[in-house]
C-alpha cells in the first residue's frame, strides 16, 4: 500500500508543506495513543479551566493542544497558528510559509465516553508582515490544505491538497500512515440525515420544515424514508458523510440569543467545507458557501449544512421560501 509521503510526492507537494503535513501526521499518532491510554494515564475528565468559548476545558483538550502546539513551533514552515483552545493566534517562525488553525480534539465531551474524537486542522497562506489575527481572516477558498485525524476503531488521515481527498490509515503495527482510498467520493444523493433534534424548538422555520419533511418519510413530500445519525463530534459526522454520504448540519438556533451558532469557521467548517467540495459535495451556511465567508475574527462560529450535493440543495431550498405567510408548525 501506498504510503503518506509517496502520495504527496505524486502530488508534487512543495517540500514546505509536505514538512508541514508531517508535523501535524506525526503529532496526530502522539495524540492517538494519548486518547487510547485515557483513564489508565488519568486523562480524562475536565479541569477547572474554560476556553476563550467558554465551556469547560477536558484535560485531553488541553493536552492535545500544548502536543500540537509544540510541534508546530518546531517547523519553520509554519508563520503562525490558531487554536479552538487558545484566546488569541500565536507567532511562530518569521520565514515561515503558513499558518495552521485547528481544533485539537474535536467532539471532546465524547472522551469520557469512549467515543469517537479526532483533529481538525486547516492550512493558510502566510501574509506580508507583522502576524496578527487579521493575519488569519482569509476566506476558506485560501486554503492549502485542509484535514482531520479520527480516533476511532482506526486512526485514520483525511487530506486533501487541492486533489481530491486522499484517506490513509494508521497501521498499528508499522505506525505508519497507509493510503487506503485514493479518492474519497460523496454520493450525490442520500437517506441519512445528522442533527442535534433536541434544538428542534429552536431552529428557524427553513430548518424546521425541511426536516419535518424528512421526518414524514414514504408519506410525506420526499416520498422516501431517511435515517438519522448523530455522533457529536463534527470529525466523526463528517467522515460518515465523506465515506457513504449523508447531510449533516448544525444550523442556527435561538437556544442563546448571544450564541446563534455552534460550530467555528476558521477550524471546524472551512477545513470541512474544503474536504466535502474536493469529495463532490456541497457545504453552505444556508445562504452563502461556506468557503466563500469573510472571516471577522478567528473563533466566529457559522451555521452548517454539508454533505450529498443534491440533498444539501435540496435543504437549500427550503431556505428560498418566504415563511411569514407560512401557518406556524
Ligand atoms: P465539543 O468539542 O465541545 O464536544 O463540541 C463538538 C462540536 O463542536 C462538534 O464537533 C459537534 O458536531 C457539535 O459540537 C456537537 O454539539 P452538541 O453537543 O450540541 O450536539
Amino acid at each position: 500500500m501506498q504510503t503518506l509521503a509517496q502520495t504527496l510526492k505524486q502530488q508534487a507537494t512543495s517540500d514546505s508543506l509536505t514538512q508541514l503535513i508531517f508535523t501535524l501526521a506525526e503529532t496526530s499518532k502522539a495524540i492517538s495513543k494519548a486518547v487510547r491510554h485515557g483513564a489508565l494515564a488519568g486523562l480524562l475528565g475536565a479541569t477547572e479551566q474554560e476556553n476563550v468559548q467558554g465551556e469547560t476545558q477536558k484535560k485531553l483538550d488541553i493536552i492535545t493542544n500544548d502536543m500540537l502546539k509544540g510541534a508546530l513551533k518546531g517547523d519553520n514552515s509554519v508563520h503562525g497558528l490558531a487554536s479552538e483552545e487558545e484566546d488569541d493566534v500565536v507567532a511562530v517562525n518569521q520565514g515561515g510559509e503558513y499558518l495552521v488553525c485547528f481544533d485539537p480534539l474535536d467532539g471532546s465531551s465524547n472522551i469520557d465516553i469512549n467515543s469517537l474524537v479526532g483533529t481538525i486542522f486547516s492550512v493558510l497562506p502566510a501574509v506580508e508582515g507583522e502576524l496578527t489575527e487579521q493575519s488569519f481572516l482569509q476566506s476558506g477558498r485560501n486554503q492549502v490544505a485542509a484535514g482531520y485525524v479520527l480516533y476511532g476503531p482506526s486512526t485514520m488521515l483525511a487530506l486533501t491538497t487541492g486533489h481530491g481527498v486522499q484517506l490513509y490509515t494508521l497501521h498499528p503495527e508499522t505506525d505508519e500512515f497507509l493510503l487506503t482510498d485514493a479518492n474519497m467520493s460523496i454520493p450525490k444523493d442520500t437517506a441519512e440525515f445528522a442533527i442535534n433534534m433536541s434544538n428542534q424548538r429552536f431552529w428557524e422555520a427553513p430548518m424546521q420544515t425541511y426536516i419535518a419533511d424528512l421526518l414524514l418519510g414514504k408519506i410525506g413530500p420526499r416520498e422516501k424514508a431517511f435515517n438519522m445519525r448523530w455522533i457529536a463530534a463534527m470529525v466523526g459526522d463528517v467522515h460518515r458523510v465523506l465515506s457513504r454520504g449523508g447531510i449533516f448540519t448544525y444550523p442556527t438556533d435561538n437556544k442563546n440569543p448571544l450564541k446563534p451558532y455552534k460550530l467555528r469557521l476558521m477550524y471546524e467548517a472551512n477545513p470541512m467545507a474544503l474536504l466535502v467540495e474536493q469529495a463532490g459535495g456541497k457545504a453552505s451556511t444556508g445562504y452563502e458557501n461556506i468557503l466563500d465567508i469573510d472571516p471577522q475574527e478567528i473563533h466566529q462560529r457559522v451555521a452548517v449544512i454539508l454533505g450529498s450535493a443534491n440533498e444539501v440543495d435540496t435543504c437549500l431550498s427550503y431556505h428560498d421560501i418566504d415563511y411569514s405567510e407560512e401557518p406556524s408548525l
